[in-house]
């Protein structure tokens, strides 16, 4: 189908790594499975994943009329991993892994959220330009839309054991986004599981997130509650965080298909001075250096008071 072809074209050039694409539909397997995360508090106060059950699982409840979820992937895998020996032996003096708090490799540079709105608004317009009146809407983590599973329905990976999507050519290094379109295309079907019997992503999570094999416990993970949460850190918590001030890439570092990801190409994503930081600048860290070095980053998500719990909480 022409537009098929002119909506995988136009991912291409605006530099998404992969685009697959599903028919808008009511997502059956998830439901019990979001519904039984939810009840056993899976989110902890992540209070946002209880709203909009209904739209969440099903697209055509949020985008009227719509017939189609083109899911896009954009790889944010750095050149160099400031905080990895594994990935930079030929820079080790570069690397100041030992004596450094960790950020996780989508919070180096600019925020992804304002990177892909800006790509995906081109998307539409391109569309709208060559095909014609159509409705839609762009979304990158920023709606009740289920990222992760549309983008497996579309054959552009698996959910690994550690819940985030595996590409079989590029790791799991990478961010989602859709475009929800009323225009019928050409579907693509998922692929199977990879994972075998593998288990290096729940051997090596500090917190036990990783419940049992593709179900992460919200609550327990790093990510909630260095970003997160907004309350104090559990006490109980203390000394298995590895450094990890921002995020965590644990599970998805010890994966073995991260093997294959290669450095994503966005100038956007590169980090900017704080990479050369070591724990003591963390430590000195003003309010005013804070909003100025991360006036554009992910960072800015916890705001300076929530950094500073953070390091306080690792000191
Ligand atoms: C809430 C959330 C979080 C929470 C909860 C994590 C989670 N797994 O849900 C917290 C804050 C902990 C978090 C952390 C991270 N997140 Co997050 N997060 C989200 C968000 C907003 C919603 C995810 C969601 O719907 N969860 C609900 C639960 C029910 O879904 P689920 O965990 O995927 O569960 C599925 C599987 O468990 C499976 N399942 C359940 N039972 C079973 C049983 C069997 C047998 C099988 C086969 C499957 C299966 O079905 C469930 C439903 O599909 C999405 C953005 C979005 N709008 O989708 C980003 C998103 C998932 N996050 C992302 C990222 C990058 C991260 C981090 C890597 C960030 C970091 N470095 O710190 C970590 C990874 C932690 C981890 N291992 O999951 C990316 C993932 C990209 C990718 N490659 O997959 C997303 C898609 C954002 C984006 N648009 O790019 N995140
Ligand atoms: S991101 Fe870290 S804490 Fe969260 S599940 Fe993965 S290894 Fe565990
Ligand atoms: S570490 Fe192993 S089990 Fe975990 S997601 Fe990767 S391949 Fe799957």
């Amino acid at each position: 189908m022409k537009n098929t072809a002119l909506v995988k074209e136009t991912a291409k050039l605006l530099g998404f790594d992969y685009c697959g694409i599903s028919k808008a539909d009511f997502l059956e397997e998830e439901a019990p499975r979001l519904e039984n995360w939810l009840k056993t508090q899976k989110n902890g106060e992540m209070q946002y994943m209880e709203n909009y059950f209904d739209k969440r699982l099903d697209p055509r409840l949020l985008v009227e009329g719509s017939k189609s979820v083109v899911s896009l992937l954009l790889n944010y895998f750095p050149k160099k991993d400031i905080f990895s020996k594994k990935n930079n032996q030929e820079n080790e003096e570069q690397n100041n892994q030992e004596n450094n708090y960790k950020i996780s490799k989508y919070a180096y540079g600019e925020d992804y959220h304002e990177v892909i709105k800006e790509k995906l608004k081109t998307f539409l317009e391109i569309l709208r330009e060559k095909i014609g009146e159509i409705n839609g809407r762009c979304f990158v983590d920023s709606a009740p839309v289920m990222d992760k599973a549309w983008a497996k329905k579309s054959g552009l990976g698996w959910l690994g054991k550690h819940s985030n999507l595996i590409n079989r050519k590029m790791g799991s290094f990478f961010f989602i986004a859709e475009l929800i379109l009323d225009i019928e295309l050409e579907y693509d079907s998922p692929i199977g599981d990879y994972c075998g019997t593998c288990t290096k992503c729940i051997d090596a999570c500090p917190t036990d997130a990783i419940v049992s094999p593709y179900v992460v416990d919200g609550s327990k993970c790093i990510s909630y509650f260095t970003i997160e949460l907004k309350k104090e850190i559990p006490n109980e918590m203390h000394g298995k965080f590895a450094d990890w001030a921002f995020g965590c890439d644990i599970c998805q570092d010890v994966c073995p298909w991260n093997r294959f990801a290669y450095p994503h190409n966005t100038p956007n994503f590169a980090p900017n001075e704080w990479q050369e930081w070591q724990k003591n600048d963390w430590h000195e860290l003003t309010e005013e250096v804070f909003n100025k070095v991360f006036k554009k980053s992910p960072l800015k998500r916890t705001k300076f008071a929530g950094m500073k719990r953070n390091i306080d909480f690792l000191k």
